[in-house]
């Protein structure tokens, strides 16, 4: 079966245009979760832009800063950005679905020896960051003032050097922050790779978008479920399908041994090894769990 989209609702040349990191943290999950909703784009490498070859879109490599702009314009239609930066930048974009990846958190972090006794430790102090907006709205949703310095990189290493008393930045596994002293005292953002969209975004890109939603869900669905198989004698099999959820009831199989059934179910990745627990206990044998690539439900 052909993966084309023929009757592009654009015409011949209409494309749904994308903009994606070009070079950083973001741009290899982004462009392998085009891949696996089928798409492949020609030739990445050091490109500004690029096309499908099985999808109407068009790719644009950017500074992860200057997509919410690009979708505001309608420069482009789409976006891939993490939350922090479509939070701070504050642009006229509308935020469509979370993509799983880039996760991480904005937090403050003062020096390891400091006792902090929450955000009121901040009153008056100098916190560097390069989220000046985000930072100004924790402070007065606590109604604390406090200097905002804005840096653009390294913010890290400002107390060492004696640029401020705390920062605030991205943390995901903290080593940075413990490598130069600091401690995270507050998170004020969770955040991830979001899909956001232009606010005036014509019919025919809003179907296409569609079109790549319905991918994008099914990709993550099947990422956070999983197939699993396995052998119950048969006296067992009333308690062990009540133990698994499915997406309907289980597959029930007899086996060629006698007195034995297979059982095949989804089982979500939250709930997986507690069910997988209790499976054994209740005389599952042979238990096999496999990835699911793509789930339609
Ligand atoms: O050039 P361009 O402007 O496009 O890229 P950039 O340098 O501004 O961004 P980049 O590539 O560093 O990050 C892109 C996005 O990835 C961010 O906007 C976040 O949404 C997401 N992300 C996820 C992260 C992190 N995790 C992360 N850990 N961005 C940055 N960091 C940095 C953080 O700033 C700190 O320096 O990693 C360090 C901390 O990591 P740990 O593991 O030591 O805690
Ligand atoms: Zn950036």
């Amino acid at each position: 079966m052909s993966n084309k989209l023929s009757n592009s609702p654009l015409g011949a040349g209409g494309k749904l245009k994308l903009a994606i990191q070009k070079s950083g943290r973001l741009s290899e999950d982004s462009i392998k979760l085009l891949k696996d909703c089928g798409i492949d784009l020609r030739n990445v490498k050091d490109r500004l832009k690029t096309e499908a070859d099985n999808f109407p879109l068009e790719v644009f490599f950017l500074r992860d800063d200057d997509i919410p702009q690009y979708v505001e314009d309608g420069v482009a239609d789409i976006g891939f950005v993490g939350e922090n930066v479509l939070y701070e930048k504050n642009k006229k974009v509308a935020s469509v679905e979370k993509l799983g990846f880039g996760k991480c958190r904005l937090s403050v972090a003062v020096k390891r020896n400091e006792e902090y006794n929450g955000p009121a430790f901040l009153q008056g102090k100098r916190i560097a960051t390069s989220y000046p907006v985000l930072v100004q709205q924790f402070l007065d949703k606590n109604q604390v003032q406090a200097e905002i310095h804005e840096i653009s990189g390294s913010v890290e290493i400002a107390p060492g050097i004696g640029l401020a008393d705390a920062v605030c930045d991205l943390v995901s596994s903290g080593s940075t922050l413990f490598m130069n002293g600091l401690k995270e005292v507050e998170v004020i953002l969770q955040s991830q790779a979001v899909l956001i969209k232009n606010k005036n975004l014509s019919a025919d890109a809003q179907l296409l978008l569609n079109k790549l939603l319905f991918r994008i869900q099914s990709v993550k669905k099947a990422k956070n479920n999983k197939y699993v198989l396995l052998n119950a004698p048969n006296e067992k099999l009333k308690e062990i399908i009540s133990l698994l959820p499915g997406m309907k009831s289980p597959t029930v199989l007899p086996l060629a041994t006698e007195g034995w059934s297979s059982v095949h179910s989804v089982i979500n990745e939250s709930d997986f090894w507690n069910i997988i627990e209790k499976l054994k206990e209740a005389g599952a044998q042979g238990i096999l769990v496999v990835p699911i690539e793509k789930m339609i439900v």
